[in-house]
C-alpha cells in the first residue's frame, strides 16, 4: 500500500505496526490536494457528519455537530507519560511510560475495524524550514483530515521533505468506535464515556496516542499535542520556546511596526487580539498567529516568533462584526463550523453574533430552537476552522520561516478583580515571575466547571509537556542568551475586570488598541509609567481615551493597585509555588519575597 508513496523506512515500519494493531478496513495516504479535500467533505456530508451550508450565503462551508460528550479538550484524560514522574511534574497527569504503552496499545487494538485509516503527513511550520517539525497523523476520522488540511501544511510535499531518512513525530488517533459489518455509522463517532478517552504524550519518544475524541485539541494532533506539549519538551532540550501565544504586528500612524506575542489561556482573547481592528485612528494590527508561537533567538540577539499553524480554530460565540470583523470576514467561505446553530436559511448563528436571533434554528444538539428556549443555540465552545490566508488582516510575514522579532510579550487572563488593565515588568526576571504566577477563570474550552479561578502559568497549564518548575527555569535562562536590551519587554494585561454588579469595566476588543498603544510607547521609550509595588503602570492620563466613552472613574479603578488584594494574591502565589518543591527556581521565590516586601512598604 504505502510502499509506492514513501520510501521512508521508519514510516513504513510504523504504518505496518499501526495497521496490524488497529485493523482498519482500508488505508488512504492523504496528498493534501484541493480535490481530495472536496471529496472528503462530500463523504462527510454523505456520512451526515457535515451539513453543507447555503452555497450563496456561505460557499464551501460545512457544519458539524459533535456528540454532546465530545465538545472540548479533556484535561483530566490528558497524560504526559515519562519514565520518571518528576519529568512530568506536579501540574500534569502522569503515567509511567512503560505501563501506559502496554495499556494504550491494548486500547487501540482493533479500534479502526470497519473504518478507513487516513495517513496525514503534516508540517508544523513552513515545509522544509529547519525550525519546522514533521508529524504523521494516522486517524480514522475524515473530519480530522479536513480540519488538519486547514490547520496545517499537509500532503505529498511533506512526505517529499521527509525523504528516505527524515524523522517524524508519530501521532496515532482513533475516535474509538470500530464498526462491525452489520452496523451503521453515527454522524459523530467517538468514545462516549469521557473516562475512556486517552490523550497520551510520550515526550521521550516523542509520540502521541489519542483515543476516543474527535474534537479540536484532542484530535487535531498537530495543535496542542505536537506544537505545544511535545514541542515544549523538545524546545526545553534544544533551547527555544513553544508557547500558547498569539503573534500580532502593531503599526503606528507614523508607520513604525512592532511585533507582539501574547499568552492568554483558552478562550481568553488571543484570536480577538491577534486580528483586532483598532478603534484608535491611524493604528493598524496585522495578524501572524492566534494560538501558538515557536520562538528562538536570531543572529541579531532578538527573539523571533513563528506560527506553526495555517488556520484558526476559533471560538464562535461572541464573534461579531462589532467584536471581531476580521474573523467574520475570514470564515465567509472554505470554512468548517462545529457545534454552532443552523438557521432555516442554511447559515450559521451563535450567541452574540451581532445579528438578531433567528425565529427558529437547529441548535448544536440538532434540536429545534427558538429565542424563547432556555438553552443556548450554539455550544459555548463551538468553533470555526478557517484558513489563515483568508484573514483580511493577515500580515505579509506570517509564513516567514525565520519568524518576526518580538518587542513585547503579554500575559493575560480572565481576572474580574485585582489584576490591573496593564502592568509592565521591571525586568525579564520579574516578567517571568508574572508569567509563572498568572491565573485565570476557567472557560468552556475544557470539560469541567467554567468560571473557577485557577493558576495557569504562561497560559500553559494544560499544554506544558514537562515539569513546570523546569519550564520556569527555562524561561529564566533566556536572559543568558542575549543582551538585556534585546529581550522583549514583558507586560500583564487584563481585559476582564468587572464591577460589583458584574458589568465589564473595560470595553475590550478593538478598544484594547488603547493599551497596545501604551505598550508600543513603552517599547519606544516614550510612554510614561509609574513604579508601583507590582510593576510599572500607566497613569490614567497615559492611556489614550480620545474618542472613547470609557468613564474616567472606571479607568482609574482598573489602573489602581489594591495593596490588600495583592497581599492575598502574593499569599496564593506562595501556596502555589510550594507545589513545585525544589524544582521551583530560587529566583522566583526571591521575586515573590521582593513583591511582598514592596507591598508591605506600601501598605
Ligand atoms: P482559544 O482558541 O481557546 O485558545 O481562545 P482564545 O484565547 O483565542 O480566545 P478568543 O479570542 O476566541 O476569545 C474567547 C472569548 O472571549 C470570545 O467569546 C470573545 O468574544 C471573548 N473576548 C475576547 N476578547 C475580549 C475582550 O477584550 N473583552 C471581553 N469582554 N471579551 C473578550
Ligand atoms: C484551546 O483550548 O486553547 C484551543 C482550542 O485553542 S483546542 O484546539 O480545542 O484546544
Ligand atoms: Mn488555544
Amino acid at each position: 500500500m504505502a510502499a509506492a508513496l514513501t520510501e521512508n523506512g521508519e514510516l513504513l515500519a510504523w504504518l505496518r505496526d499501526v495497521v496490524e494493531l488497529c485493523k482498519p478496513d482500508d488505508v488512504y495516504i492523504c496528498d493534501g490536494s484541493d480535490s481530495e479535500y472536496r471529496r472528503l467533505c462530500e463523504l462527510l456530508v454523505k456520512n451526515r457528519t457535515f451539513t453543507r451550508l447555503n452555497e450563496e450565503l456561505r460557499p464551501d462551508c460545512f457544519l458539524a455537530r459533535s456528540h454532546p460528550s465530545d465538545v472540548a479538550r479533556v484535561e483530566d484524560r490528558t497524560y504526559i507519560s515519562t519514565t520518571s514522574q518528576d519529568d512530568a511534574g506536579p501540574t500534569n497527569n502522569w503515567a509511567e511510560a512503560d505501563v501506559m504503552k502496554l495499556k494504550i496499545a491494548r486500547i487501540f487494538l482493533r479500534s479502526m475495524e470497519g473504518r478507513t485509516m487516513y495517513v496525514i503527513p503534516f508540517s508544523m511550520g513552513p515545509v522544509g524550514s529547519p525550525f519546522s517539525r514533521i508529524g504523521i497523523q494516522v486517524t480514522d476520522s475524515p473530519y480530522v483530515v479536513v480540519n488538519m488540511r486547514i490547520m496545517t501544511r499537509m500532503g505529498s510535499d511533506v512526505l517529499e521533505a521527509l525523504g528516505k531518512e527524515g524523522s517524524f513525530i508519530p501521532c496515532l488517533h482513533s475516535v474509538g468506535k470500530p464498526l462491525s459489518p452489520l452496523q451503521g455509522d453515527v454522524p459523530w463517532p467517538c468514545e462516549e464515556d469521557p473516562k475512556h478517552k486517552y490523550i497520551v504524550h510520550f515526550p521521550e519518544d516523542p509520540s502521541i496516542w489519542s483515543y476516543g475524541s474527535g474534537y479540536g485539541g484532542n484530535a487535531l494532533l498537530g495543535k496542542k499535542c505536537l506544537a505545544l506539549r511535545i514541542a515544549s519538551a523538545i524546545a526545553h532540550k534544544e533551547g527555544w520556546l513553544a508557547e500558547h501565544m498569539l503573534i500580532l504586528a502593531l503599526t503606528s500612524p507614523e508607520g513604525k511596526k512592532h511585533y507582539i506575542a501574547g499568552a492568554f489561556p483558552s478562550a481568553c482573547g488571543k484570536t480577538n487580539l491577534a486580528m483586532m481592528k483598532p478603534t484608535l485612528p491611524g493604528w493598524k494590527v496585522t495578524c501572524l498567529g492566534d494560538d501558538i508561537a515557536w520562538m528562538r533567538f536570531g543572529a541579531d540577539g532578538r527573539l523571533y516568533a513563528m506560527n506553526p499553524e495555517t488556520g484558526f480554530f476559533g471560538v464562535a460565540p461572541g464573534t461579531s462584526y462589532e467584536s471581531n470583523p476580521n474573523a467574520m470576514d475570514t470564515f465567509t467561505h472554505n470554512s468548517i463550523f462545529t457545534n454552532v446553530a443552523l438557521t432555516d436559511e442554511g447559515d450559521v448563528w451563535w450567541e452574540e453574533m451581532g445579528v438578531p436571533a433567528p425565529a427558529h434554528a437547529i441548535d448544536w444538539q440538532g434540536k429545534d430552537w427558538t429565542p424563547e428556549a432556555s438553552s443556548k443555540a450554539a455550544h459555548p465552545n463551538s468553533r470555526f476552522t478557517a484558513p489563515a490566508e483568508q484573514c483580511p488582516a493577515i500580515d505579509p510575514d506570517w509564513q516567514n520561516p525565520n519568524g518576526v522579532p518580538i518587542s513585547a510579550i503579554l500575559f493575560g487572563g480572565r481576572r474580574p478583580s485585582t489584576v490591573p488593565l496593564v502592568n509592565e515588568a521591571f525586568d525579564w526576571e520579574h516578567g517571568v515571575f508574572m508569567g509563572s504566577a498568572a491565573g485565570s477563570e476557567t472557560t468552556a474550552a475544557a470539560l469541567g466547571q467554567a468560571g473557577v479561578l485557577r493558576r495557569d502559568p504562561f497560559a500553559m497549564l494544560p499544554f506544558c509537556g514537562y515539569n513546570m518548575g523546569d519550564y520556569f527555569a527555562h524561561w529564566l535562562s533566556m536572559a543568558d542568551k542575549t543582551k538585556s536590551d534585546k529581550l522583549p519587554r514583558i507586560f500583564t494585561v487584563n481585559w476582564f475586570r468587572k464591577d460589583e454588579s458584574g458589568r465589564w469595566l473595560w470595553p475590550g476588543y478593538g478598544e484594547n488598541s488603547r493599551v497596545l498603544k501604551w505598550i508600543f510607547e513603552r517599547v519606544e521609550g516614550t510612554g510614561e509609567a509609574v513604579d508601583t509595588p507590582i510593576g510599572r503602570l500607566p497613569s490614567p492620563e497615559a492611556i489614550d481615551l480620545s474618542g472613547s466613552d470609557v468613564p474616567r472613574a472606571d479607568l482609574e479603578r482598573i489602573l489602581a493597585v489594591d495593596v490588600e488584594a495583592w497581599t492575598k494574591e502574593a499569599e496564593a502565589i506562595g501556596t502555589y509555588y510550594d507545589t513545585f518543591g525544589d524544582r521551583l527556581p530560587s529566583a522566583l521565590r526571591d521575586q515573590l519575597g521582593a513583591l511582598r516586601a514592596r507591598l508591605e512598604a506600601a501598605g
